[in-house]
């Protein structure tokens, strides 16, 4: 434990570097690791920070800009190591794509690729609907949405919908990034690759009439054991109209991008949410989620469907160019919903992304409203930020089951804002973001497993745990910090009264606050892309 707390995957050269320490303190020295003072700075007093209750001193050495390992040093105390340099975000973007690769379900993970952390092929079963027995599918792939083995359609469409965007909106940070995973050097880039492990087993899920299955689980949580372990019987949980609108969202995108790469392919797409985009047309009405009696795998319930229809209107409008999408488009964005919002329920952001990319036009009118709604969420984020010692876009009903998810998201609509003032207003903030999930927080930890000298190493995640390796595999991006403590451990660890930043333990039964999800690792892709593209 570090009392000076920084970014511990370090900082680009030129960009703004700020370190953080919670007592009086005056002078500080950036120090190589032979000794050597080379840069002094100051610790200017920031004062009361809500929601750590820390007195926050902040030191700015932004001017320091020589490659090379550091830490930070005062009377107080030191800070972890960290380097400056252009290329220190390599191995993070590396370690949270290959969290995908690690997560795949229905092959066996073997240790060219895996390293240490293989293990076999999981859940090759046959699934059969949770109503009808008789109803019987075998369904492969996929990545296991989190700590649990589920896998569950409207988060699934949301994580690769946020990879493909990250691809989309920053080509060059991704055509020669190689994963080192079976497919490298196909005919694909990786992130496609990876994202196509999913998108097949998405394909799957849709019914022969284009409805869609909500989900693909046991009927429990799998005990802690590796995959393979997990024998329990698979069902096709009843379909729902949020996991068919995100379905036909997700695959009218992906067929945009895939379709430079493989026709066939990005037809294939195309016919599959065209299909349920009709299924969804002729079943206006919301059909939402519910664990059946007996299911206790994870809900992923939505107050309504709106969001989605609007998320997938227009992904089809930006695909095909039709009218028909675009009269829904307008139609919905009557309705009431929130506009900015990234998933895993609320899904407009994903909805504003693909009118604001469409090449058919989608008229200045509602161009300049979209904007807006941007543009003003990204400037009450940064008077957020400026209200936190640590510079987190956060409000303590951010701190949530899952805050980092809201952290990174946060830093995506300050990239999208930034993109269409075509400018860098939203990026010294949208950077703090990333410095905020990798240590400059109220625990001074960095919430991605193996990135970080003093990183969290515990997830709420069955293989991490069942391997018996103490060390967690790299990459996974921990739910971090929430003020309702949801499980056992938690609430005997956290005492009540304890601040929002500080309610957060390392350790593996702690699914409220250490469980990790595909949909927390794709937002910091799409975050570090956009670091990456401009550096
Ligand atoms: O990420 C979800 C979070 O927003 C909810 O508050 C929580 C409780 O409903 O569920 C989380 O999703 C979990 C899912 O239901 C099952 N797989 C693990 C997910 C992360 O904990
Ligand atoms: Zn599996």
């Amino acid at each position: 434990m570090y009392q000076v707390y920084v970014n511990q995957a370090g900082y680009y050269p030129g960009e703004k570097k700020m370190a953080v320490i919670c007592q009086p303190a005056e002078h500080f020295t950036v120090e190589d690791m032979q000794g050597n003072i080379c840069y002094h700075g100051k610790w200017e007093v920031f004062g009361l920070d809500e929601l750590s209750q820390d007195t926050v001193y902040q030191g700015d050495f932004s001017d320091f800009q020589v490659p090379g390992r550091y830490v930070i040093r005062c009377d107080q105390g030191v800070s972890a190591s960290f380097e400056i340099g252009t290329h220190v975000y390599d191995k993070l973007m590396y370690d949270v794509m290959r969290a995908f690769y690690f997560l795949r379900c229905g092959c066996a993970l073997e240790e060219k690729h895996a390293g240490v952390y293989t293990h076999d092929a999981c859940h090759t079963g046959m699934a059969m609907e949770w109503e009808n027995h008789d109803v019987k599918k075998r369904v492969l792939g996929g990545w296991h949405d989190a700590g649990d083995y589920g896998r569950y359609v409207t988060p699934g469409a949301v994580a690769v919908a946020q990879l493909l965007y990250a691809f989309m909106f920053f080509p060059d940070v991704f055509v020669n990034l190689e994963l080192n995973i079976p497919e490298t050097g196909n005919h694909l880039p990786d992130i496609l690759n990876e994202c196509k492990w999913e998108l097949d087993w998405l394909l799957q899920m849709q019914r022969e009439d284009g409805a869609v299955y909500h989900k693909l689980t046991t009927a429990r949580h799998a005990p802690f054991v590796m995959p393979e372990e997990d024998k329990e019987q698979l069902y096709l949980l009843p379909i729902t109209t949020i996991a068919a609108a995100d379905f036909a969202a997700v695959c009218a995108l992906a067929s945009r991008v895939y379709r430079a790469y493989d026709e066939a392919y990005a037809n294939t797409l195309l016919f599959a949410a065209q299909k349920t985009y009709r299924w969804l047309e002729e079943n206006p009405y919301f059909i939402s989620a519910q664990n059946p009696r007996g299911c206790g795998t994870g809900g992923y319930g939505e107050r309504d469907d709106l969001s989605n229809r609007y998320w997938a209107a227009a992904e089809m409008f930006a695909t095909t160019g039709e009218q028909t999408f675009f009269d829904q488009v307008v139609r919905l964005r009557k309705l009431p919903f929130p506009r900015v919002a990234l998933g895993w329920g609320e899904v407009a952001g994903m909805g504003q992304m693909a009118l604001l990319t469409s090449k058919f036009p989608v008229g200045k009118g509602m161009l300049e409203m979209i904007r807006s709604e941007i543009i003003q969420e990204a400037e009450r984020l940064q008077k957020v930020a400026d209200g936190c010692g640590y510079r987190a876009a956060m409000t303590e009903y951010d701190y949530v089951w899952g805050s980092n998810m809201p952290l990174m998201h946060h830093g995506m609509t300050m990239i999208v804002a930034d993109w269409l003032e075509n400018g860098e207003r939203f990026r010294a903030c949208m950077l703090d973001q990333l410095h905020v999930l990798m240590g400059v927080n109220a625990m001074g930890i960095s919430y991605v497993t193996g990135n970080g000298e003093y990183a969290y190493n515990n997830p709420h995640l069955r293989p991490a745990y069942a391997d018996g390796i103490d060390a967690c595999m790299p990459g996974m991006v921990s739910g971090g910090p929430n003020r309702h403590p949801g499980d056992a451990v938690a609430r005997e660890y956290i005492k009540p009264g304890t601040p929002p930043m500080k309610s957060y333990i390392d350790h593996y039964g702690s699914y409220s606050m250490n469980e990790i999800t595909i949909y927390w690792n794709s937002p910091v892709v799409f975050v570090l892309a956009a670091i990456m593209h401009q550096a």
